[in-house]
């Protein structure tokens, strides 16, 4: 019953575009296999079996006007009315996997919230509070059922939350503990969930403990105070010590297991370009210095509390692109109102 669909003439080009590949579908497109109108893309990524749906999340997510209109489009295929949001939220994420980057979300997710609004109208004041309500949710499913987040938000934490983001006003807390229970109730279903998705990573990486640092010039190992926080990478003498003796940011550093011919359950930070990592470090003088490491080889206790250090630097080197995309919005929503 589908023949009647431009791309089905050939099931091994449409196979091409289930490969991962979001240019796959300038393939199909090139090759004149569908129709190169918003409607036609929109329909076939919506309504096609067995595409790659991260594909199909990398493609939405682009920024060129035909590709925002065909995620209006995309978009304008789901309906919503007399959906509550946690219901619409569960039929759009299903439909294909949240792209990565902050940009492309924050187009989808105001594609989304302009839908919903549309086919709710009354429910939110502005399409802005549904987005920032969103991702509220989005975040809430994470730290409800990811397991790593050992302190999960209670109904009224999360009524709490979400004060005020109605222009100012609260929003009905019958509606935010229907919400609220909907999720504790049953999680976000992810398609092509490899445990790696944005919805699932989203939490609180920090981790401190006892490692064993060698020096940058000089290779000597020092027992050093780790803590990690902030996407910063702090060593002290001693746990109790208020200045740390280096901090090591982490934003763009690499870290991998590594061997060592002295040291056992070594893993490594540094920098992908191979340049001399950005840190700094204080002088027995108490003078604060530019660090000298061209990288930075610790040791663990252990395989298991090497690889669990490893895990929390990458999920904080992994920047988290929700939190800025919920501060400026509601950064926006305020001065809209002071403006009005
Ligand atoms: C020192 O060796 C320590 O290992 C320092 O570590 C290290 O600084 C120095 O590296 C290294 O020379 P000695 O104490 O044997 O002299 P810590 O500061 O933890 O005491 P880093 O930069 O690793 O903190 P250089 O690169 O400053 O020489």
């Amino acid at each position: 019953e589908k023949q009647g669909d431009a791309t089905r003439s050939d099931g091994k080009k449409v196979h091409e575009f289930s490969q991962q590949e979001a240019s796959g579908i300038q393939y199909l497109l090139d090759n004149a296999i569908l129709e190169w109108t918003p409607q036609a893309v929109a329909e076939f990524l919506y309504k096609e079996e067995g595409l790659n749906k991260t594909a199909i999340g990398i493609f939405l997510g682009e920024r060129e006007e035909l590709h925002l209109q065909i995620l209006k489009a995309f978009v304008a295929l789901h309906e919503f009315s007399n959906l509550n949001l946690v219901q619409a939220l569960r039929q759009f994420l299903w439909n294909f996997r949240l792209p990565g980057e902050a940009q492309k979300i924050d187009r989808m997710m105001e594609a989304f919230a302009a839908r919903y609004c549309n086919c709710n109208p009354g429910v939110f004041q502005s399409t802005d509070t549904c987005y920032i309500l969103s991702f509220a949710i989005i975040m809430l499913n994470t730290s409800l059922h990811n397991p790593n987040v050992r302190d999960k938000p209670t109904l009224e934490r999360f009524i709490s939350m979400n004060r005020g983001i109605n222009h100012g006003e609260d929003l009905p807390s019958e509606l935010l503990t229907k919400l609220y229970d909907s999720i504790r109730n049953e999680p976000f279903t992810i398609p092509e969930d490899d445990g790696n998705d944005l919805t699932h990573t989203f939490f609180n990486p920090d981790r401190e403990g006892w490692l064993l640092k060698e020096g940058g010039r000089v290779k000597t190992w020092k027992r050093r105070w780790f803590i990690l926080t902030d996407n910063c990478l702090y060593y002290f003498q001693y746990t109790t010590d208020k200045e740390p003796k280096g901090i090591i940011p982490l934003e763009n550093l690499c870290v991998t297991v590594v061997d060592d011919p002295h040291k056992q359950y070594c893993l490594e930070l540094f920098n992908p370009q191979g340049k001399k990592i950005k840190a700094c470090k204080t002088e027995t003088d108490g003078r604060v210095v530019v660090g000298k490491h061209q990288s930075y080889r610790i040791s663990a206790s252990s395989a298991e509390e090497r690889d669990d250090w490893i895990n929390s630097i990458r999920a904080s080197i992994t920047k988290d692109p929700f939190y800025d995309l919920v501060t400026v919005r509601k950064r926006k929503m305020i001065n809209d109102q002071t403006t009005d």
